[in-house]
C-alpha cells in the first residue's frame, strides 16, 4: 500500500536555527510514527556565513551523506536544481552537479525513510563537505554540543515489517564509530578482556578514557549476504544466503532479540521463559530437516539457509547473527562462538 509520506523538517544540522528557537527543537523532530513513511528535510547551512559572493562560490556545500540506525530504511532521495543524490538502505548523499553555477547559503535536502518499528529517539550523523575539503561531522549525541546529530523521535506501539530484509556485515563493521555500549564494556569486563579492545571488535570507538583500540587482527572473515524474515499468517520464516565463510564449516546462526548495535542480546524466543533451541528459537539450518544442523559452508564459501516456526515473531525480533564454529581445542574461558557477523532486519 501506498503510504502518503509526512513532510517534516529537521532542523538537524544547524547551529544557526539553534540560535532562534530552543536546541531540543531545533535538533530533534518529534512525532513521527514506528514503520511510517516519512519525508525528512534537512537544512544545511554554509558556516561561516560568507560575507561576499565569492566567499561563497570558494566556500559552498559540496556533499551531503546522512547515515539511518538499524531499523530505518531510505525509501527515496529528491534531486534538486543543484544536487544529485543517491540511497542505500541505510545511506543518503547529495552530491553537488559538476554543471551547477549557482550557490546558497543554505541548502534543503530531502529524503523519505520508513521508521524503525520500536520507538525511539534515533541519531542520523551527517557529513558535510564544503568545496574546499572542509568536512564538519554532524554526529555529536547531545544538541548542546558543536555539531550536534539530526535526530529523529519516534513513537507510537511497537510495529513488525511483514517482510524484513537485511545485509550481512562483519563484526568490524557493526559499531560503525558510535560510542560502546556500556553493556559490551561490561562484558569485555566479564570475559578479562581489555575494553577498548572488545570494543574494537565490533567497530565500536573506545570507552571513553581509555586509550584507542590496537587495530584489529588483520584475519577477520569478509562476510556478506543477504538475510530476510517474512511474517505470515501463524508462522515466521528466514533465509539467508551468507559469503565469505570458511569451506566446509559449518556455522550457528539465529534470529536474535535487538539490532546488530547490541553484540550481547540475547536469542529470540518465542516462549520467553521456554527452552532454548527451535522450535522455540528461529536459527536458519542448511539442512531442511534439522533446524538445528547451523549455515554449512560450501567449497566456495557459501551457505544458504532457511528455518520455519509456527509462530510470528514480535517487532523486537531484528538481527541474525553467525557466530565462530565451536573450536573444540579452545581453552576453557576463551572467547568460544564468538559472533562474527550479523544482519539488521528492516
Ligand atoms: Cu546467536
Amino acid at each position: 500500500m501506498f503510504r502518503r509520506p509526512m513532510r517534516v523538517v529537521i532542523g538537524a544540522t544547524v547551529t544557526a536555527l539553534a540560535a532562534m528557537m530552543t536546541p531540543a527543537s531545533a535538533h530533534v523532530t518529534v512525532g513521527v510514527n514506528t514503520l511510517a513513511v516519512t519525508k525528512l528535510v534537512y537544512r544545511v547551512p554554509v558556516e561561516p556565513a560568507p560575507a561576499t559572493p565569492a566567499d561563497l562560490a570558494a566556500h559552498h556545500t559540496q556533499k551531503l551523506v546522512v547515515d539511518y540506525p538499524a531499523g530505518f530504511k531510505v525509501t527515496k532521495c529528491y534531486k534538486t536544481t543543484d544536487f544529485t543524490c543517491s540511497f542505500d538502505v541505510d545511506t543518503v548523499t547529495f552530491t553537488r552537479l559538476s554543471t551547477s553555477t549557482t550557490y546558497e547559503t543554505v541548502d534543503f535536502f530531502t529524503a523519505a525513510v520508513r521508521t524503525p518499528g520500536i520507538g525511539g529517539t534515533y541519531r542520523t550523523p551527517a557529513l558535510q563537505v564544503y568545496s574546499d575539503g572542509v568536512e564538519v561531522n554532524w554526529k555529536d549525541a547531545n544538541t548542546t554540543d558543536p555539531h550536534p546529530a539530526p535526530q529523529i523521535r519516534v513513537n507510537g506501539p511497537d510495529r513488525a515489517p511483514k517482510v524484513a530484509l537485511g545485509v550481512f556485515k562483519p563484526l568490524s563493521e557493526l559499531g560503525a564509530g558510535n560510542p560502546c555500549p556500556q553493556e559490551v564494556i561490561n562484558e569485555a569486563i566479564a570475559m578479562g578482556i581489555d575494553p577498548a579492545v572488545h570494543c574494537g571488535h565490533f567497530g565500536f570507538e573506545p570507552p571513553a578514557g581509555s586509550p584507542p583500540a590496537p587495530p584489529p587482527p588483520g584475519n577477520e572473515l569478509n562476510i556478506r549476504g543477504t538475510a530476510k524474515l517474512v511474517r505470515s499468517g501463524h508462522h515466521t520464516t528466514v533465509e539467508v544466503r551468507v559469503t565469505g565463510l570458511m569451506p566446509g564449516q559449518v556455522y550457528s546462526a539465529h534470529l536474535h532479540e535487538g539490532t546488530c548495535g547490541n553484540p550481547t542480546s540475547p536469542h529470540y524466543k518465542n516462549d520467553p521463559a521456554g527452552p532454548d533451541g527451535p522450535p522455540n528459537e528461529l536459527w536458519p539450518s542448511s539442512d531442511k530437516n534439522d533446524p538445528t544442523f547451523g549455515l554449512l559452508a560450501n567449497s566456495t564459501g557459501v551457505a544458504k539457509g532457511f528455518g520455519r516456526v509456527d509462530w510470528v515473531a514480535r517487532p523486537t525480533a531484528r538481527a541474525i547473527w553467525i557466530h565462530q564454529p565451536e573450536d573444540p581445542a579452545a581453552p576453557p574461558g576463551s572467547h568460544v562462538h564468538a559472533r562474527i557477523a550479523c544482519a539488521d532486519l528492516v
